[in-house]
């Protein structure tokens, strides 16, 4: 059976962008057709700036929007991965295989470290090899597929690249795996300037639409939703990158294709109305489920636990396969 993983970064609230780009294809696709874990990356959250209580908060915040969104710990396995201690044993080996070079190259390195200068903050060393851990999160779980928003599939590319790698110097050990994106919104651009992602830690909060905006919220954010000069409605991202990222959500939320819909509409105000109410549609299970969730702590508590050692159990086999195929002693 096909292998699945994937996880989110509680680095902030969670967005639009997240459910239509990741969350809602792992509920409504993955977990029916593949073996899947999805994972709450804490780890990944201690990369840039952080306040600990505020990553806690996130983390359960984030974990219980996994269920909310309609992962069904039946089907598969939902954990926080600083609770399996695998993933941080294998990406020290990954670091002993990457070059420096390739980690550099990385585009949200690059965008992210520039941030943080901007910030007057200095770049964790951790930011750097993020993808090291981020290949760890995959490899240690023989995944086949990642299914990832358009942004990360650099980052899934390179996990690829230091699968084959490990394998032709040590050995077989790792699966080789790909990244997946959905067809439309696998990058879900920012309301206020739709040249760049909606990004969860971006200051630009009337830009991105959270997926725990209150409907007149939501509402407000996608009519005041930057446009492009011009009047016709049209489906071009280089040219028209504000409308198109209206059609695309619409379409994500509303189902069509973008390039049809923008056949059917004159004025950016309709577009705009019509979108804005098809993502508080979208979000309104998604919000009732999570208040049902959080009336429950002890349930997403047994949840983590329970996922965490399952995850651990699937972990250990490989990650201590590679100990040994790289040259350390087993204990
Ligand atoms: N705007 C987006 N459009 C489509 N997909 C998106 N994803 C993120 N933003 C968009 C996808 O959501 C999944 C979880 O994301 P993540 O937690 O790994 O964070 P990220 O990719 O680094 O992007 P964020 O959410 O904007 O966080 P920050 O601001 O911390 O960088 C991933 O599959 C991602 O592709």
């Amino acid at each position: 059976m096909t292998r699945v993983f994937s996880g989110v970064k509680p680095t902030g609230h969670l967005t639009l962008g997240n459910y239509l780009g990741a969350l809602r294809q792992w509920a409504e696709t993955d977990q029916h057709r593949a073996d899947s874990l999805f994972c709450v990356v804490d780890l990944h959250a201690l990369t840039v700036d952080h306040d600990p209580a505020r990553v806690r908060r996130l983390s359960r915040q984030a974990a219980t929007l996994l269920l909310a969104a309609g992962l069904d710990p039946e089907r598969c396995t939902v954990f926080v991965q600083s609770h399996v201690d695998e993933h941080a044993r294998l990406s020290y080996l990954l670091e002993c295989v990457a070059t420096d070079g390739e980690m550099r190259r990385m585009i949200q390195y690059k965008e992210k470290s520039a941030r943080e200068q901007v910030r007057g903050g200095s770049v964790r060393l951790s930011l750097l090899t993020y993808p090291a851990l981020m290949a760890a999160d995959i490899l240690a779980y023989d995944t086949d597929e990642v299914p990832v928003g358009e942004d990360q599939t650099q980052h899934v590319e390179l996990a690829r690249d230091l699968a084959v790698r490990f394998n032709h110097r040590y050995g077989q050990t790792f699966t080789v795996p790909k990244a997946t994106s959905p067809k439309v919104a696998a990058r879900v651009m920012n309301l206020q300037d739709p040249t760049s992602k909606m990004g969860k830690s971006d200051d630009t909060g009337p830009g991105i639409v959270y997926l725990l905006d209150e409907p007149e919220a939501v509402r407000k954010k996608v009519m005041r939703a930057v446009t492009d000069s011009g009047q016709d409605v049209v489906h071009d991202r280089a040219a028209r990158p504000g409308v198109t990222n209206l059609l695309e959500i619409l379409a994500a939320c509303a189902g069509g294709d973008p390039e049809d819909l923008a056949a059917s509409y004159s004025s950016y105000g309709a577009l705009k109305k019509d979108t804005a109410e098809a993502v508080v549609e979208v979000l309104r299970p998604v919000q009732e489920r999570h208040r049902e969730l959080c009336a429950d702590p002890g349930y997403l508590e047994q949840v983590l636990r329970a996922g965490a050692e399952k995850a651990r159990t699937m972990a250990r086999p490989t990650v201590d396969a590679a100990y040994r195929a790289i040259g350390l002693l087993p204990a």
